[in-house]
């Protein structure tokens, strides 16, 4: 059993002031596992200070001493990473073959890739009168989920190093390990005291303290949209930018006439991978009502052929759902779908086969879905993929873009036919033919899913101030 009871502020690993002890059951087995203390808003005002006081020097450090520093990191991760895919595997059920390729292909998710954003990164620039500056912005609170825990603090931890700013962050209270791991790295890699610093704690304690803080400037988060709009709620008082990546719906617009077996493979294995918590996970298939039929034994084979397994074993197996709030989530969006008169193709609300504990989800197909329906609208978060046919492809954008969503969607199908689609969605992202967008595009939403980006140069920018000067001499 893993023991994370301290925070790390200042350079220092300290014991909570007034926290209270959490233990974090592990999803395989439903035994207790990882121990934590959440934190309380006096540990939040210590790493508030501590960031504050860092700023003052880091934020002068020059583009190569960033760069050094990141460089650094990526090296003392790349020591942690099996230690790191054990701790995902016991606190949140990603199989560690899943932990350990979560973090390629060069280390430590979006470091690579703002680290490259950094080396060109223009940090001013001539505008005719105007000379435009990006400048750091001050002191980031970070707010992280439990799903891509460490991919999702990567993608802040990155900017906000490379920018120049200090930060605190507060990981999720259901997976905290990775994140005191990453505390441990950053130690290793020399970050100056008080740049990073690491509050353990829940999120209306913590989270709340952070996003309501007059010293933090910026708040960053991931997370559900109904966390998301606390977050923007409590910041509102101190007008700090917030910067949010929320919930998806993600729709598979299946164009007419493709080649199934060529095109759905992938987006659907994107739905099944880490038990289809992934936020861009494209759950809603939309077929031609010519080719329903095929498209339900396509997809049934691939959802058949989906292995659940011991997230402690390597192996393309998928483990079990983060905790028992989100299994009898997803149990009752399953029932639900059967309620509401879907077609159950294959999966349900019982254990997988050979299981006998654990919160574990059947893979599971519905075809036979409709836009009222509750499972074609709610952000489902397991292994479920939903068939839903329609007559034209006006009718199949008009469905897709029917959500409060627009993370993310997938085209499946001829390239050049889905440029035509592209435009249409209302989604941050489109994807063609596969389900996660290459390296270096920015991540991030439209709508509800959320506000900003993440990832390479714009990633970077969202993390900065611009200023812009006046008058200078050329
Ligand atoms: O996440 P929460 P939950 C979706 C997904 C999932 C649902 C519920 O549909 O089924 O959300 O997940 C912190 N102030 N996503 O409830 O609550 C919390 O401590 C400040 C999509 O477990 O959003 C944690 O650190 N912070 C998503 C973080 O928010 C607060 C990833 C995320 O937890 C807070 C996760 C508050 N008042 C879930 N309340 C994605 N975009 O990938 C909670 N938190």
């Amino acid at each position: 059993m893993d023991s994370y009871e301290q925070n790390y502020i200042n350079g220092q690993w300290v014991d909570s002031d007034g926290g209270t002890p959490h233990r974090v059951i592990n999803p395989a087995t439903e035994e207790p596992g990882t121990q934590i203390v959440l934190g309380s808003k006096a540990d939040v005002d210590a790493a508030v200070a501590a960031a504050k006081e860092a700023f003052k020097t880091y934020s002068q450090t020059s583009r190569e001493e960033r760069l050094a520093l990141m460089g650094r990191v990526i090296e003392e991760y790349q020591k942690r990473m099996p230690d790191i895919a054990k701790s995902l595997a016991v606190e949140m059920g990603a199989p560690v073959s899943l932990g350990n390729a979560m973090q390629a292909p060069s280390g430590l998710g979006g470091f690579a890739g703002t680290m490259e954003a950094l080396k060109d990164f223009r940090f001013s620039e001539k505008q005719g009168p105007n000379t435009i500056v990006y400048e750091p912005i001050g002191v980031v609170g970070m707010i992280t989920p439990w799903n891509w825990p460490l991919n999702q603090i990567a993608l802040k931890v990155a900017p906000a190093l490379a920018a120049g700013n200090t930060m605190v962050l507060k990981p999720s209270e259901e997976c905290p390990g990775s994140a005191a791991i990453l505390a441990e790295v950053m130690d290793a890699a020399g970050v100056p005291a008080g740049v990073f610093n690491l509050v353990q704690g829940d999120g209306p304690t913590v989270g709340a303290a952070i996003s309501a803080h007059p010293d933090v400037d910026m708040v960053s988060f991931t997370g559900s949209t109904r966390a998301g709009k606390l977050v923007a709620k409590a910041a509102a008082d101190t007008v700090k930018r917030v910067h949010q990546e929320l919930g998806g719906k993600s729709p598979n617009v299946v164009l007419p006439g493709s080649d199934l077996e060529q095109v759905l493979p992938a987006s659907i294995g994107g739905v099944m991978l880490n038990s289809g918590q992934s936020c861009i996970a494209p759950t809603r298939v939309l077929v031609h009502n010519e080719q329903t039929a095929d498209a339900v034994n396509v997809v049934k084979n691939i959802v058949e052929a989906q292995e659940v397994g011991d997230p402690l074993e390597e192996g393309q197996h998928i483990g079990p759902v983060v905790n028992k709030a989100q299994h009898d989530k997803i149990q009752d969006l399953i029932q639900s779908a059967i309620d509401e008169g879907a077609t159950l193709e294959t999966g349900g609300t019982d254990l997988p086969q050979g299981v006998n504990r654990g919160y574990y989800i059947k893979p599971t197909l519905f075809s036979g879905v409709t836009p009222d329906m509750r499972i074609a609208k709610e952000e489902t978060f397991g292994p479920v993929v939903t068939l839903m046919s329609y007559d034209d492809l006006d009718e199949a954008i008009e469905i897709a873009n029917d959500t409060e969503y627009g993370l993310s969607a997938v085209i499946s199908g001829d390239p050049a036919e889905a440029a035509e689609v592209a435009p249409k969605l209302q989604a941050g992202m489109v994807i063609i033919n596969n389900w996660g967008p290459a390296p270096g595009a920015p991540f991030g939403g439209y709508k509800q899913s959320g506000n900003g980006r993440e990832g390479g140069v714009y990633g970077l920018k969202d993390f900065m101030e611009i200023k812009s000067i006046t008058g200078l001499p050329d």
